[in-house]
C-alpha cells in the first residue's frame, strides 16, 4: 500500500478528550464550509410545525418476520419483497424489525461500546489505530493533510470471515465482555445480511444466491465500527461524520436508542433526520449494489448531526464483498431496455482497491462512484 497510509499527516486528537476539556468552542479543523453546515434548529415558536412536517417524512419499515420461519422462501411479489424494492428505489435506506437478531444482544454490545468510549484516555490509546487497516480506536477518516475533520472518535475491527477477524491485539480488553459480545452480534447481523442478500436478489429479478455469489459467497467480510459522538459546543458549525455514501454492500446500523444524529438525503437535496424505531436496525445500500444493479439501486448519502446536550454512539456493521473478487454490473440488469445489447455503467473493481478511496480522502459525499460512471467499455 502507498507510503501515505503508514501514518496520520497530523498528530491525532481524540474529539472525546477535547470535549470533556470544557472548551466552549471548536478548533478550527471541525469547522465546515458553510454549505456542508447542518440547518439549525427551528426557533421555539417553530418547533412543533418543524416536528409535524418532519413525522411526514420517514424511512420506510419493513417487518422481516415471515422470513425467518424455518424453510421459508423469498418470493417474488411478496409483500417483503416488495417493501425492500420500493425501500431501495425510494430512499436506498429502511429500517427492518422482526429481523432475528435478539434484542438484549443489540443493547450488550451498545452497551459494551459505551463501556469503552468511558474507559480513561490512556487505555483507549493502546489500540491507537493507523490508516494502514484501521483497525483500533481512531478519530479520523482519510489521510489529506489539513482536510476538515469530524466530531467524532470510533474502534474499527473486522468481524468475519473467521479467516479475515482481526487479531486478538486489537480486540479491547474493557469491558471484559467486549469482545465476546461483539462476536456474537456481528455473527447475528452477518446472517441478517445474508438474509437480505437474498431479498435484494429476488426483488432485483435475479436468482436468490446471485447477490451472495457474486459478492465472494462465504469470502463475504464484515467489518464494525463503534462510533462515538461527544457533546459538542457549536454543533451548527461541524458534523459528526461528513456526507458519503458507504462503499460496500450493506450497512446494518445500530443506532442510539435516545439521541437522533442520522440523516439521510432524499432527492431534492433535503437532509431527512432518522427516527429509529425501537429495536430496529437501520438498513442501507452501499456502492457495491449500486454496481451490481447498475444503478438500479442507488446507494444513498448520509451525514450525521451532532448536539450540545448529549453524547450519541452507534454501531455500524458494513457487510462487503470479498476483497479481491472483480464487481461489475450483473448482466442481466445492464441489458438495455428492450432487451438490447449490454450497457453496463461501472467497470469491474475490486472491492480492495474501490475501498482504498474512502480510506485515502475520507467520507466524500458520492464522488467516488460518479466519477466511474460511465467507465466501463463496451466489452465489460
Ligand atoms: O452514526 C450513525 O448514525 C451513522 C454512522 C455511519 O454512517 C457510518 O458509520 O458510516
Amino acid at each position: 500500500m502507498a507510503d501515505c497510509m503508514q501514518e496520520w499527516p497530523e498528530p491525532v486528537v481524540r474529539v472525546q478528550a477535547l470535549a470533556e476539556s470544557g472548551l466552549s468552542a471548536i478548533p478550527r479543523c471541525y469547522v465546515k464550509p458553510p454549505c456542508d453546515r447542518p440547518v439549525p434548529p427551528p426557533p421555539a415558536a417553530e418547533a412543533q410545525l418543524e416536528k409535524d412536517l418532519s413525522d411526514d417524512v420517514s424511512i420506510p419499515v419493513v417487518d422481516l418476520g415471515e422470513l425467518l420461519a424455518d424453510g421459508a422462501a423469498v418470493g417474488l411479489g411478496s409483500a417483503v419483497t416488495e417493501a425492500v424494492a420500493a425501500a431501495c428505489r425510494e430512499w436506498g435506506f429502511f429500517q427492518v424489525v422482526n429481523h432475528g437478531v435478539r434484542p438484549e444482544l443489540m443493547r450488550a454490545a451498545r452497551e459494551a461500546w459505551r463501556g469503552f468510549f468511558r474507559r480513561p484516555l490512556a487505555e483507549k490509546q493502546r489500540y491507537a489505530n493507523s490508516p494502514r487497516t484501521y483497525e483500533g480506536y481512531g478519530s479520523r477518516l482519510g489521510v489529506q493533510k489539513g482536510a476538515v475533520l469530524d466530531w467524532g472518535d470510533y474502534f474499527f475491527l473486522h468481524v468475519a470471515p473467521e479467516a479475515a477477524k482481526s487479531p486478538p491485539k486489537f480486540w479491547p480488553a474493557n469491558p471484559g465482555n467486549c469482545k465476546e459480545v461483539s462476536e456474537e452480534y456481528g455473527g447475528s447481523v452477518v446472517r441478517l445480511c445474508e438474509l437480505l442478500m437474498r431479498v435484494l436478489s429476488v426483488s432485483l429479478g435475479l436468482e436468490e444466491a446471485h447477490l451472495q455469489r457474486a459478492f465472494g459467497g462465504a469470502g463475504c467480510g464484515a467489518t464494525l465500527r463503534a462510533n462515538y459522538y461527544p457533546r459538542c459546543p457549536q454543533p451548527d458549525l461541524t458534523l459528526g461524520l461528513s456526507a458519503h455514501s458507504d462503499p460496500g454492500v450493506l450497512t446494518v446500523l445500530l443506532a442510539d436508542e435516545h439521541v437522533r444524529g442520522l440523516q439521510v438525503r432524499r432527492g431534492a437535496g433535503e437532509w431527512v433526520t432518522v427516527q429509529p424505531v425501537r429495536d430496529a436496525f437501520i438498513v442501507n445500500v452501499g456502492d457495491q449494489v449500486q454496481i451490481l444493479s447498475n444503478s438500479l439501486y442507488k446507494s444513498v448519502e448520509h451525514r450525521v448531526i451532532v448536539n450540545a446536550r448529549e453524547e450519541r454512539i452507534s454501531l455500524a456493521l458494513f457487510y462487503n464483498p470479498k476483497g479481491d473478487v472483480p464487481i461489475s454490473p450483473a448482466p442481466e440488469l445492464a441489458a438495455a431496455a428492450g432487451g438490447g445489447p449490454a450497457a453496463p455503467l461501472y467497470p469491474p473493481m475490486t472491492f480492495d482497491e474501490y475501498r482504498l478511496y474512502i480510506r485515502k480522502k475520507g467520507a466524500n459525499g458520492k464522488a467516488q462512484i460518479e466519477a466511474l460512471k460511465g467507465q466501463a467499455s463496451p466489452e465489460n
